[in-house]
């Protein structure tokens, strides 16, 4: 079985875009591919987290993984920080990465100039550890949003660089990106994307907004100029709400277009809110209903798969550089 590697960091609850995105797709995976899905407390910490409220959310994030489908007897959930090999790795791909493509990662300019208080180390250094969260797995595939493509394509320069430095060790990974739910950008702005540390709670649906503040939100979500409900190029806003509508409903947009022919602004929002919160409310259902121990038990089980391939990973590749 080929493997599918990707993960999503615990800050804050996750949202419509992580969802569309991403854990759709790792959800239809996990059938075909060997997966491991990974929470990567790690990253988050580049950003500063209050411990008490990061503890919860990593449990949050792995209630979240199940609650929308990802299935533990199929798919290996696991912590990152629970296989010390992510950050040895990490280090290790830090000695052939180079500083200039390091500076030319969007992410990084982008979130520099949103924690201007706190540019460390690890922001700048945050695509490393995700190319060792990748590489140490031998995954064929990532499957991820748009955002993360430049991330997989530096994993794959310096799985080629190091494969060519010291023989075949790493499989070069190709990002997997669905065409449609890539890039779900926010409510309140449809020329940036949908984000969780979004100055504003309209940006975002989250997974656990109750469906009436989500109803809300979509109310008073962006609209474009005109009054006919299509997408288009020159409709983002609308194109947005389309895709979301279609991904959530499994109605293709066309369809989604015809039924409200003739119809306005309000009747189409009416129905996207009945559609999201419709999904909202069996998600949470299945969420709330998961008990902390059993999930921490799979976190558990999951770790320890994880550790066992990393381990062996890691031993290769000290051999190859000659680390005793
Ligand atoms: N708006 C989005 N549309 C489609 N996919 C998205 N993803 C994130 N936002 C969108 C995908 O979700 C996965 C996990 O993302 P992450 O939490 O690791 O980090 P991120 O990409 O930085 O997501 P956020 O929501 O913007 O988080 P914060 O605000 O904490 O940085 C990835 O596969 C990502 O592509």
């Amino acid at each position: 079985m080929k493997r599918a590697v990707s993960g999503v960091q615990p800050t804050n609850n996750l949202h419509l875009g992580n969802y569309l995105g991403a854990i759709k797709n790792w959800v239809e995976l996990q059938d075909s591919y060997d997966s491991l899905y990974c929470i990567v407390d790690l990253h988050a910490i580049t950003i500063k987290q209050d411990p008490k409220v990061l503890r919860q959310n990593v449990l949050n994030v792995a209630k979240t993984y199940l609650a929308l489908g990802i299935n533990p007897d199929k798919s290996t959930i696991f912590v990152q920080s629970h296989v010390p090999q992510h950050a040895e790795l990490a280090w290790v791909l830090n000695t052939i990465a180079k500083l200039g493509e390091l500076e030319r990662m969007t992410q990084f300019k982008d979130k520099a100039t949103q924690h201007k208080e706190n540019i460390n180390m690890g922001l700048f250094d945050y695509p490393v550890l995700m190319s060792a969260d990748i590489l140490l797995y031998d995954p064929e595939v990532v499957p991820v949003g748009e955002d993360q493509k430049q991330h997989v394509e530096l994993t794959r320069d310096l799985a080629e660089r190091f494969n060519s430095s010291y023989g075949k060790t790493f499989v070069v990974p190709e990002p997997l990106i669905k065409k449609e739910g890539a890039r779900i950008m926010g409510l309140d702005d449809p020329s940036k994307k949908m984000s969780k540390s979004a100055s504003s709670a309209n940006n975002y649906v989250s997974l656990l907004d109750s469906p009436d503040i989500a109803a809300k939100k979509i109310s008073k979500a962006v609209t474009d100029s005109g009054s006919t409900i299509e997408s288009g190029k020159d409709k983002p806003a609308l194109t947005n709400l389309l895709t979301i509508y279609s991904l959530l409903s499994g109605q293709s947009i066309k369809n989604i277009e015809k039924e409200y022919t003739g119809k306005g602004y309000a009747d189409f929002k009416k129905g996207l809110a009945n559609t999201v919160t419709e999904f909202l409310s069996d998600f949470q259902a299945k969420f709330n209903a998961l008990d902390d121990n059993k999930v921490k038990a799979i976190l558990e089980e999951g770790n320890k798969k994880a550790r066992a391939i990393a381990e062996a990973k890691m031993t290769d590749v000290k051999t190859k550089m000659g680390l005793l």
